[in-house]
């Protein structure tokens, strides 16, 4: 007979916040359940989580360190052991640091991943300024606009601790409630409070779940979101509607707001974001009259050539309307006692800056173009690649990311990775870019990982307990650990060994790691309007509307306005051949990013890649439901099938990112078929941070044939 078992764990199939129940028939790992006691996600499971045990035990799943063993892109690879491995690595760096400079290797990471927090650290203690990743179009610019104007980044409190719960929500170009999670909330948790809720706005161009039902949806022209804010906080400004108190007393620059905002009124606003006035101002006093609300914005804010500014102008609304820090509002969390907060977010100094010298760090790839980017702009990383400009890397060592399908420029990445001497893959699987590794090395996935889960979560850690190992992988903490003390960089990496980590972290909490999983979860002690005591953590100690040390870097103090650089504005003559205006990478229930494709119960549900548009511009194409068509920018050409929806405008499609075939032949698998990040090239990008304008582009999209 079977010997069945329930371990407790916290789920990462995405950026995790979900507890849930293992079940194990001896030492197999059978089913995931959502665990109903976990207060962060009371029973939540989505089918990414369910498919766990699919991801664990894949045929394709690599579970050995590999070397080439052909040609590049041949995918002939020789197993070897991680001794091999680790010292080879070793030894390739330290030559390269030796011969040519530290700054001739480089990181780069994919979505925030446990491993945060850990590489950058790496690199800084090697001595590189050459990290880069997909922290300029992902959330970073949100928190980052929030360090710079109110401290931490104030979160939707659908929780409840306060005893308050939202009376309206704002869902600002954020879909959690049908992906299932992101940034650390749980898409159920949202779900709930929207039903609590007597006010519902949602800011999107397609009609998400939550639009059916809203009591304004905004249906705006994609990438137009800082006008909408703008035109927002001129209703709230001009009908007086602010919280008095609040401003008076806590806020710095409201004067020179209600004098800026005057510029925008909802008539100047509508024909940018085609939205009526009169609607921008109803949703506009709805939320500022319907106390308290909370806005859960999402990655759209991210991606725009206006991001920053953006992110700006919707946390003045915030603000302004009395909403920061109250229960039922947008609230800073308190972390829990005594565990380190080795979150980026929560910790800047766990990234080990203080390891880098300025003079290395005069040798960023991109010279530090832009004051806001935290990583090496990823188009001017690749170029310098290809050019040798200002001269070119030696080594890459890509973490958790497949940027040939995640990034723009996709071409040029190829040819970068084909030029570069020595690349190392740490993934799951071989994907189209690991397939250009020198060396691959597996990881670990959650099932295999004890963890102390806290990023994303500023409220509280869960507990995350191994209870399967495939193979050899391993978690690609303790390979950064073990590679560290090859290279010496003892300073950074203090920890014996992976456990002695977690036993670090966990240091001032009195509690081993067994104990902690006992427990399953600590929390933070919520306490709400921490301002009245503490002020904001910003040069003022106030909340800053107007911002000093902005205008001191050139970047506006206050926020404003950019229209994209491919729209029917502000590039007519494209639009006259390329009509349709293209917003992507909305996020797919079933798939995270490039991941899942290879995971069969997730990919019957969503088999094609899928292209939403309306069917009325559909008919006149001459495009059905289900039929394959090609999606063109004056960039390049990928095909998908239409799914025809009348939820989106007349002239606007919605194309998803990322898609690959793992069933088709490597080393391409097929991206280059529907990738569309080969649509996105050059253009102008937000010159606070360099963001790109991902959700709005302008295509043409025609038939394909069967
Ligand atoms: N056009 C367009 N492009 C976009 C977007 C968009 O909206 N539009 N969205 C952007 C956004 S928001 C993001 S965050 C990026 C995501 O970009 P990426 O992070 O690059 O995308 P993923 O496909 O999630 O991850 C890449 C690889 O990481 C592996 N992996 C997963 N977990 C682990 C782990 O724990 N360790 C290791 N070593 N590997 C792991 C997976 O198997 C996968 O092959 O894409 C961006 N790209
Ligand atoms: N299942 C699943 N979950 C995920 C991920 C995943 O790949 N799959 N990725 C994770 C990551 S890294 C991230 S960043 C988050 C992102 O998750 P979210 O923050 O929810 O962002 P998206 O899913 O990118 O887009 C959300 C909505 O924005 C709308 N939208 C498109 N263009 C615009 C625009 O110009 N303005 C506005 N206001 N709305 C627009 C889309 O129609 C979509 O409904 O999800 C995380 N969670
Ligand atoms: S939302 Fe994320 S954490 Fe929750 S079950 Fe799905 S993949 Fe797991
Ligand atoms: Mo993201």
């Amino acid at each position: 007979m079977k010997h069945t078992t329930t371990v407790r764990s916290a789920c990462r199939m995405c950026h995790g916040v979900c507890q849930v129940l293992v079940h194990l028939e001896d030492d197999r790992v059978v089913n995931i359940s959502g665990d109903p006691e976990s207060p962060t996600s009371r029973g939540y499971l989505c089918p990414k989580g369910a498919a766990s045990p699919e991801l664990l035990y894949h045929p394709d799943r690599i579970v050995h360190p590999l070397r080439r063993a052909g040609r590049r892109g041949e995918n002939r690879w020789e197993r070897i052991t991680w001794d091999e491995a680790l010292d080879e690595m070793a030894s390739r760096l330290a030559a390269i640091k030796e011969e040519s400079g530290s700054e001739f290797f480089s990181m780069m990471q994919g979505t925030g991943r446990p491993y945060m927090g850990f590489t950058n650290r790496f690199a800084n203690a090697f001595g590189t300024p050459n990290f880069t990743g997909v922290a300029h179009v992902c959330y970073i610019p949100r928190i980052l606009a929030s360090m710079m104007t109110c401290g931490p980044l104030p979160i939707c409190d659908v929780y409840g601790f306060g005893g308050e719960d939202p009376a309206c929500i704002v869902i600002w170009g954020c879909n959690i409630t049908e992906t299932g999670s992101s940034d650390g909330m749980c898409g159920g948790m949202v779900e709930r409070a929207l039903r609590k809720a007597k006010k519902v706005i949602v800011v999107d161009p397609r009609r998400i779940r939550p639009a059916e039902k809203a009591d304004h949806w905004l249906q705006l022209r994609p990438g137009t979101d800082g006008a909408l804010a703008l035109a927002m906080l001129n209703v709230i400004v001009t009908e007086d509607l602010i919280d008095h108190d609040f401003v008076h007393r806590y806020t710095k620059g409201y004067e020179e707001l209600s004098r800026h905002v005057r510029q925008f009124p909802p008539e100047w606003a509508a024909p940018i974001t085609r939205l009526r006035a009169e609607d921008i101002r109803a949703a506009a006093r709805t939320y500022a009259t319907t106390p308290p609300a909370c806005i859960q914005w999402g990655n759209p804010v991210d991606m725009s050539a206006c991001n920053f500014q953006t992110a700006r102008a919707l946390l003045i609304l915030r603000a302004i309307t009395g909403n920061i820090d109250r229960p039922g509002g947008d609230v800073f969390w308190v972390y829990p006692e005594g565990v380190r907060p080795r979150s980026p977010f929560a910790n800047m100094d766990f990234l080990g800056m203080q390891f880098l010298p300025p003079e290395k760090e005069a040798r960023a790839l991109d010279g530090r173009k832009y004051p806001l980017c935290l990583v090496i702009h990823p188009p001017a990383f690749w170029r310098s690649i290809v050019t040798a400009d200002p001269y070119r890397l030696r080594a890459l060592w890509i973490m958790g990311s497949n940027p040939l399908v995640t990034m723009t420029h996709s071409r040029e990445i190829e040819e970068a990775l084909r030029l570069l001497e020595f690349v190392v893959v740490s993934d799951f699987f071989l994907t189209p870019t690991a397939q250009f590794a020198d060396l691959f090395l597996p990881s670990s996935m959650w099932l295999e990982r004890d963890d102390v889960v806290n990023v994303h979560k500023h409220w509280c850690v869960l507990a995350q307990k191994k209870v399967a190992l495939v193979g050899e992988v391993r978690d690609d903490r303790e390979v950064m650990i073990e590679l560290a003390r090859r290279l010496g960089l003892h300073e950074a990496f203090p920890w014996k060994n992976y456990h002695d980590f977690l036993a670090w972290m966990l240091e001032g909490t009195g509690m081993t790691f067994d104990e902690f999983c006992k427990q399953g979860i600590l929390t933070g002690t919520m306490r709400y309007f921490k301002y009245r005591e503490n002020g904001f953590a910003t040069p003022s100690g106030k909340f800053e509307i107007y911002s000093d040390s902005l205008a001191g870097q050139g970047i506006s103090p206050l926020p404003v306005y950019r229209e994209p650089p491919a729209t029917p504005l502000s590039a007519p003559d494209t639009a006259w051949e390329y009509p349709l205006i293209l917003t992507t990478g909305a996020k797919i229930r079933y798939f995270f990013h490039s991941e899942g494709r290879q995971i069969e119960s997730l990919r019957r549900r969503n088999p094609d890649p899928l292209v939403e548009i309306h069917p009325e511009t559909a008919a006149a194409l001459g495009i059905g439901d289900g039929d394959c068509v090609w999606i063109e920018t004056p960039e390049g050409r990928v095909t998908m099938r239409a799914q025809l929806w009348d939820g989106i405008a007349r002239d606007v499609v919605s194309a998803p990112h990322a898609w690959w075939f793992p069933e088709e032949n490597p080393p391409e698998y097929g991206w280059k078929k529907s990738s569309v990040n080969l649509l996105f090239g050059d253009t102008d990008y937000d010159p606070d941070t360099g963001s790109e304008s991902l959700r709005s582009a302008l295509c043409r999209v025609y038939p394909a044939g069967p």
